[in-house]
C-alpha cells in the first residue's frame, strides 16, 4: 500500500509513524496538496493528505479512518488499549491532539493563504483560543497521568498523536504556543522524536523510510520463517490449497467462499518460507476479551519445526485479558495446544452446525 502526502502534515505523519509501529509495510510518496495539486488530483480527486492507496487500488483518506483500516489489517497488533476505561482516556487525548493539528492548520491557512487585508481578526482570535485550550487540556492531562513513550513497544496511538501534534505546533507556530508553558508536552515530544519510527518519518519535505518490523527469528533449521498478514490474493489461494490438501474438505473447496470466509475473519496469518506458504491460521476475535482459533494448518513437510506454534503465538499476541478457545477435535493436537497454555475447558459448550 502507498501513503501519499507530506510529512509536514501532522495527519500524514501520525499515519506514517503508526503504520511502522503496527508492523505494516508501505511506501511513501511525498506530494504536496498545494505545490503539486494537479499531480495529487490524479491520485485522489479530493486532494486530501493523507491519502492511502490500498493494495487493491482503493483510496482511503482522513488519518483517523486510515488508522482504523490499519488497525484492522494489523490485528492482533494494536496501538489502542484493550480496556474500555483506558480506551476512553486515550480517545480523549487523541481528540485533543487532532484539535491542536486542526486549529494550527487553520491559523497557518489563514495567515499563509489569505491576503493580509482579508484576514479576519475575530476568527484568528477564536482559533488561537481553541488551539491554546487544546494544548492546555493536554498539558493538564499529562501532568495528571503521563503517557508512556519511552520505547516503541510501549507507544500507543495517544502517544503518537500527541507527540506529532505538539511537534507540528512548535515547528509552525512557536510564538502562538510558547513551549515554556507546556513542560510535559515538551518532554513527551523529545522522548517520542528520539524513537526510530519518528526519526524514519521526520517532519518536513522528506520521504519516510519505514523502520522494518522486527525480523522473524530464524527457525531451528536455519531458514527464515515469516508470519504475514494481510494475505495477498496468491497467498489466499495457496492457503486454500494447503487446507484442501490437508483434509479441510468442502468448506475450502470454493475459492470465492474461502475468500469471503477470510474477509469476515479479523485474524488471518500465513507462514511463508522461501516464498512458499507452508502454514495458515484463521481466528475470530472481538479484539478485547474473547477469541476463537478456527483453522490452523502446517504443510506436512514442515511440521515439528515450530511453525504452528509461531502462527498461534502471533495470533494470540500479548493481551493477558484475552480468553482464547478452540476445538481440539483433530488427532494429536491436544499436546500442541497444551504446550501453548490451553487446557480442557469445564465451561465451554457448543451447538455444532451442519457439515456436509
Ligand atoms: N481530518 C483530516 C485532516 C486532513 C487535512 O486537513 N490535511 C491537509 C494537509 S495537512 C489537507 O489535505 N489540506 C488540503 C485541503 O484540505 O485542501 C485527517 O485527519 O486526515
Amino acid at each position: 500500500m502507498k501513503l501519499v502526502g507530506m510529512l509536514d502534515s501532522p495527519f500524514v505523519r501520525r499515519v506514517a509513524i503508526s503504520l511502522q509501529l503496527l508492523g505494516l509495510r508501505f511506501e511513501h510518496q511525498s506530494l504536496s496538496v498545494f505545490r503539486t495539486f494537479d499531480e495529487f488530483r490524479q491520485i485522489n480527486p479530493a486532494v486530501k493528505a493523507p491519502t492511502l492507496v490500498c493494495d487493491d487500488g482503493e483510496l482511503l483518506m482522513d488519518s483517523t479512518l486510515i488508522l482504523d483500516y490499519a488497525e484492522a489489517l494489523a490485528r492482533p497488533r494494536t496501538l489502542m488499549p484493550s480496556t474500555l476505561h483506558d480506551r476512553q482516556h486515550d480517545l480523549r487525548l487523541i481528540g485533543l491532539a487532532l484539535a491542536v493539528c486542526e486549529k494550527s492548520g487553520q491559523l497557518i491557512y489563514e495567515r499563509g493563504l489569505r491576503p493580509p487585508e482579508k484576514q479576519h481578526a475575530p476568527w484568528v482570535d477564536r482559533v488561537t483560543a481553541q488551539l491554546l485550550g487544546a494544548c492546555g487540556a493536554l498539558e493538564q492531562a499529562l501532568a495528571a497521568r503521563p503517557i508512556e513513550v519511552s520505547t516503541s513497544a510501549a507507544l500507543r496511538q495517544a502517544g503518537v498523536s500527541v507527540a506529532v501534534a505538539w511537534h507540528f505546533a512548535q515547528r509552525t507556530l512557536p510564538q502562538v504556543v510558547p513551549a515554556a508553558g507546556f513542560p510535559h508536552l515538551v518532554a513527551l515530544s523529545a522522548a517520542a522524536e528520539a524513537l526510530p519510527e519518528f526519526r524514519a518519518a521526520p517532519y518536513g519535505e522528506g520521504t519516510c523510510r519505514p523502520v522494518e518490523a522486527p525480523p522473524a527469528p530464524a527457525m531451528a533449521d536455519g531458514r527464515d520463517l515469516q508470519i504475514r498478514s494481510p494475505l495477498s490474493p496468491d497467498e489466499i489461494e495457496a492457503a486454500r490449497v494447503l487446507l484442501d490438501a490437508n483434509g479441510w474438505g468442502p468448506r475450502v473447496a470454493d475459492p470465492s467462499v474461502f475468500a469471503e470466509l477470510l474477509r469476515r475473519s479479523p485474524i488471518c496469518l500465513v507462514a511463508v518460507r522461501d516464498g512458499q506458504v507452508i502454514g495458515f491460521l484463521r481466528a475470530l476475535s472481538d479484539g478485547l476479551f474473547n477469541s476463537y482459533i478456527s483453522m490452523v494448518v502446517v504443510d506436512e513437510a514442515h511440521r515439528g519445526q515450530g511453525v504452528g506454534s509461531r502462527l498461534v503465538r502471533t495470533a494470540m499476541g500479548t493481551n493477558p485479558e484475552m480468553t482464547w478457545v478452540l476445538r481440539a477435535g483433530r488427532g494429536g493436537v491436544s499436546a500442541f495446544y497444551k504446550a501453548l497454555g490451553f487446557q480442557r475447558s469445564e465451561v465451554a459448550m457448543e451447538r455444532p452446525g451442519r457439515r456436509p
